[in-house]
């Protein structure tokens, strides 16, 4: 301190970072594998080893990371994953939880 005048030898960087949030696919059923690849691919941006190793954990495990978003890149990303499943008649499910 030098009497309350600002100075930059004691001024840290404070940049406020926004929530993030893990969007995760859940198990069922029913939703064909190759199908869980699929969105994996289209909507994550995932290659098709990558995209099958999660579809293959989310199998065995009942739930799996899709990728750390924002918010509301997050909320945009189970919308889009929820309403394509629904429009192929797959109860495949897509939720996000605070990384
Ligand atoms: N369990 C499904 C099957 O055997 C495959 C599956 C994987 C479904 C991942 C959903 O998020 C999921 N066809």
């Amino acid at each position: 301190g030098n009497d309350g005048a600002l100075d930059v030898r004691e001024a840290k960087p404070k940049v406020a970072q926004p929530p993030l949030y893990t969007v995760v696919l859940l198990n069922d059923d029913y939703t064909p594998m190759e199908f869980v690849v699929h969105v994996l691919e289209r909507f994550f941006g995932l290659d098709r080893e990558r995209a099958t190793q999660v579809m293959l954990h989310v199998h065995t495990r009942g739930k799996g990371v899709c990728g750390v978003y924002t918010r509301e890149i997050a909320e945009t990303k189970v919308a889009q994953v929820v309403q394509y499943s629904r429009e192929n008649e797959h109860p495949l499910q897509c939720d996000m939880e605070v990384a």
